[in-house]
């Protein structure tokens, strides 16, 4: 029994629309057509976003809001796929904007879950974003997709040679195959561990904060 109670709640097209903060934020970013929608239809057990073959044209942030059966409760927030090549310089700037606002509007943000197709590992779009993720401090999950497309005899190898382009994740980065129900249920554990842990190092951090105050 690891399943979560998920509900959507908000889709957001721009920062008037973004929901009250109520809860602790978990992000999904990804490159357009690594497989997000796919794993978060997984995680939630609902056909709930939509699978495209094609890259997609979503602009909107999704939030999820969730329930794990340990009485956790939390926002899963999907973001617009990134970095798809025929997009012009507009998308790109209105892509970045609104990723701007929302990292920016003073959310309870606990982590980002990047999501990196196995067979390529980190691509510059990856890199850039990783980057800006680094500028605003914020630590991430990386999950690696699609890792069904790699023969098993490869995996390890293919595995150690992106671990060597410096990956920085809170947790050993998990590999995960569309719909494969054991990968799934250990990155719905991994995924609230982290979230535990954050929320304590958030604590520890008020805590001292306060005390520096008294004093
Ligand atoms: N073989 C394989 N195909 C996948 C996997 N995840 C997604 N796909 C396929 O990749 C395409 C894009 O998936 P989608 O979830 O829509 O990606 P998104 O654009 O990141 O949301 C679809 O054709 C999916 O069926 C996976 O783990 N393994
Ligand atoms: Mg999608």
């Amino acid at each position: 029994m690891s399943s979560w109670k998920s509900e959507l709640f908000c889709t957001a097209f721009n920062k008037q629309q973004l929901p009250p903060c109520e809860n602790h934020e978990i992000v999904f970013v990804g490159r357009s057509n690594v497989g997000k929608s796919t794993l978060i239809n997984s995680l939630l057990e609902k056909r709930i976003a939509k699978v495209s073959s094609k890259p997609g044209k979503t602009r909107s942030l999704n939030f999820y809001k969730i329930n794990t059966n340990d009485n956790v409760t939390f926002n899963l927030v999907d973001i617009p796929g990134y970095g798809y090549a025929a997009r012009g310089m507009d998308e790109r700037k209105s892509w970045w904007r609104l990723i701007d606002e929302y990292f920016n509007a003073g959310r309870a943000i606990s982590y980002v879950v990047h999501l990196i197709d196995f067979r390529h590992g980190p691509l510059a779009k990856d890199i850039e974003l990783i980057d800006w993720l680094d500028s605003i401090g914020m630590p991430r999950l990386i999950v690696f997709t699609k890792g069904d497309k790699i023969s098993q005899g490869r995996k390890k190898g293919l595995y150690q040679q992106h671990m060597k382009t410096g990956i920085n994740s809170v947790l050993p980065p998990f590999i995960t195959s569309g719909a494969n129900n054991r990968e799934i249920v250990s990155l719905r554990q991994g995924i609230v561990d982290v979230l535990n842990e954050m929320i304590k190092l958030d604590l520890q951090a008020e805590r001292k904060a306060a005390k520096r105050a008294k004093k």
